[in-house]
């Protein structure tokens, strides 16, 4: 195996006498002229990973394939995750991003060397000057090449889209034959199922010694346990308390996975109340198009394919990997209503709190939401003021929030308003309902709820068909209706629009976003407008998956709102 040992690499100059990189430097080489097709593009690893045309991926899977590998091997040969997808963007684009052996994102400090690595290959005019950055990084980071002691484990997932098989084979091309990993190809699953799947496997390696990976059957098995065994806790009957929920799919990877899970020996809800609709997952042009999280949040409409019905129906639309989920309802009026992440979590913050209490548990444990700066401002009163739970505010982006969720709460609810979201549960919160139920202490319903809540939780990510199924027992549990979920607070009237500049770059942000530093001068400016709206509140940020900058505005008068959001976009356009 480690037949070709290149001892330096004389062209690019590195000359380091200490390393030596035990691969197959001429297999390597090969396969990288094989791949490497596309040239001279410059890529970002953002908050989604690497996402744009899927024709433009070749170098980044080739690449990211290895950043992967080498994650694991630094990482004791845990499983890594490796999901190609492009979520909600159109079905021509497509993505992949790394997931650590917990489940979480890739660790931020090695974003740049992913960037490193793909702008290598995309711009070395030959192979030595990206064989050299490689060398760079393997040393940099200290990681033993010799996978005859520990081999590395990766686990790959694409979403339905027509370029992942292709993109697939790039980024794998490296990993058995040349770094020797042992890769489990999961096929076509959303992201969530394979960062949960990354994470169990690591767990039952590491538990028991567990030498087969995790399956998306586990995924399936282990939701609708949890879903069932809420539903006995509160011997309420196994029918949901909406007459009726239509999901629709984006016609993404949630669809045929979400049948998957329903078409369980155990799942116990009678089929009917359950309807999938843009479940056309085969039909590639289809993704995302009309239809999905992304369109229903932006347009307040009903997706392609669904008419209002009874006014007690529930909707709910995910995007096309199932990451993200908004609800919503049509009243006897015809009129749209949007049940989104803010919605979603000032439901769970008020179920929670509400079992917290019961248990006699609200000293002990701290709940809290965490947000973004695009939480409608109404939310955040709420659960301050109706529901006296703390709420955080961080910047944009998933692994923001996930970060102070995990870091400052024992249930830390997090979700931004367009759906992306879960809880994440602290140790201390297990051990807790632990010793309480094994005393047989205090109120054990509660404490039964509690505890079966968080396993119906994927608190590895948000997931659309987990966070589903949280809503719908909630709901039960609660004997509430759309209505009255929606009733508990009213969004402030708002609006999000985009603003395109010559460079985006100049717009940097303080506070969680919420102030701009750069370009000078411009935040007080639209401090001054703020001040003649009341209820106003408006920032400023720029995009991280589009050329772009946002601008966001809420004020109490609707009327105000296109007026007040318009003199902000004027002075940002001023600015530039
Ligand atoms: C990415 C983020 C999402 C965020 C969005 C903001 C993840 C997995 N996804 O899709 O959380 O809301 O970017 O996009 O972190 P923007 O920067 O273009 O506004
Ligand atoms: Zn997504």
């Amino acid at each position: 195996m480690i037949s070709a040992v290149r001892p330096k690499c004389k062209e690019s100059g590195h000359n380091s006498q200490r390393f030596e990189m035990k691969i197959d430097y001429d297999q390597l080489r090969k396969l990288y002229e094989d791949t490497c097709c596309t040239k001279n593009l410059q890529y970002s690893y953002g908050t989604a990973g690497f996402r744009t045309l899927a024709k433009d991926l070749d170098t980044v899977m080739f690449t990211t394939g290895i950043l992967a590998v080498l994650r694991s091997l630094k990482l004791q040969g845990q499983y890594v995750g490796v999901m190609i997808t492009a979520s909600h963007n159109p079905y021509q684009d497509n993505g992949v991003k790394i997931v650590e052996p917990d489940g979480s994102m890739l660790l931020a400090a090695w974003e740049p060397y992913a960037m490193q690595l793909a702008n290598a290959a995309s711009f070395a005019t030959t192979f030595d000057e990206f064989y050299a950055e490689l060398v760079k990084l393997v040393e940099h980071e200290k990681i033993d090449l010799d996978t005859s002691a520990v081999a590395p484990h990766v686990v790959v997932g694409r979403d339905s889209r027509e370029s992942s098989p292709f993109l697939l084979r790039c980024l794998t091309s490296t990993m058995a034959s040349v770094f020797h990993a042992q890769v489990v190809d999961l096929g076509c699953v959303t992201t969530p199922q394979l960062h949960y799947v990354t994470n169990l496997s690591n767990r039952r390696q590491r538990e028991d010694g567990h030498a087969t990976v995790a399956t998306e059957q586990d995924y399936y098995s282990f939701f609708v346990e949890a879903f069932n065994e809420l539903f006995t806790t509160y011997q309420i009957e196994k029918r949901l308390s909406v007459p009726k929920l239509f999901v629709d799919t984006a016609n993404g990877i949630g669809g045929p996975q979400l049948k998957k899970l329903l078409a369980s020996k155990d799942w116990a809800v009678p089929s009917d109340e359950i309807e999938i609709v843009n479940d056309k997952s085969d039909v590639p042009e289809l993704l995302n198009f009309e239809c999905g999280a992304d369109y229903v949040k932006t347009n307040q409409r009903l997706p392609k394919g669904l008419s209002p019905s009874s006014p007690d129906s529930l909707y709910c639309s995910f995007d096309g990997d199932a990451d993200r989920v908004v609800f919503y309802y049509v009243d006897p009026e015809s009129k749209f209503h949007l049940l989104d992440g803010d919605k979603i979590s000032t439901l769970f913050a008020k179920f929670l709190s509400q079992q917290l209490e019961l248990a006699n548990l609200t000293d002990s444990l701290k709940i809290g939401v965490v947000q973004t700066a695009y939480a409608n401002g109404s939310s955040t009163t709420y659960i301050e003021d109706a529901l006296h739970c703390p709420v955080s505010c961080t910047k944009t982006g998933v692994k923001h929030l996930h970060h102070e969720a995990a870091t400052q709460y024992d249930i830390g609810i997090y979700f931004e308003a367009n759906g992306h979201g879960t809880i994440i549960f602290s140790e201390k919160f297990h051990q807790t309902i632990e010793s309480q139920l094994s005393k047989s202490q205090g109120n054990l319903l509660a404490l039964n709820t509690l505890n079966c809540f968080a396993k119906l939780i994927n608190q590895t990510v948000g997931d659309a068909i987990s966070d589903m199924l949280a809503v719908l027992a909630t709901l039960s549990i609660l004997q509430m209706a759309p209505t009255d979920w929606d009733r508990e607070y009213t969004d402030l009237p708002n609006k999000l629009v985009k603003c395109i500049v010559p460079d985006r770059s100049i717009f940097q942000t303080t506070d969680q976003e919420r102030k701009l530093q750069n370009p000078a001068g411009l935040q007080t400016k639209i401090d001054s407008v703020i001040a003649k709206y009341p209820m106003g509140r408006s920032f400023v940020r720029a995009s991280g998956t589009e050329d772009a900058v946002r601008v966001y505005a809420e004020c109490e008068d609707p009327t105000k709102l296109d007026q007040f959001c318009n003199e902000i976009v004027e002075y940002v356009k001023s600015s530039v």
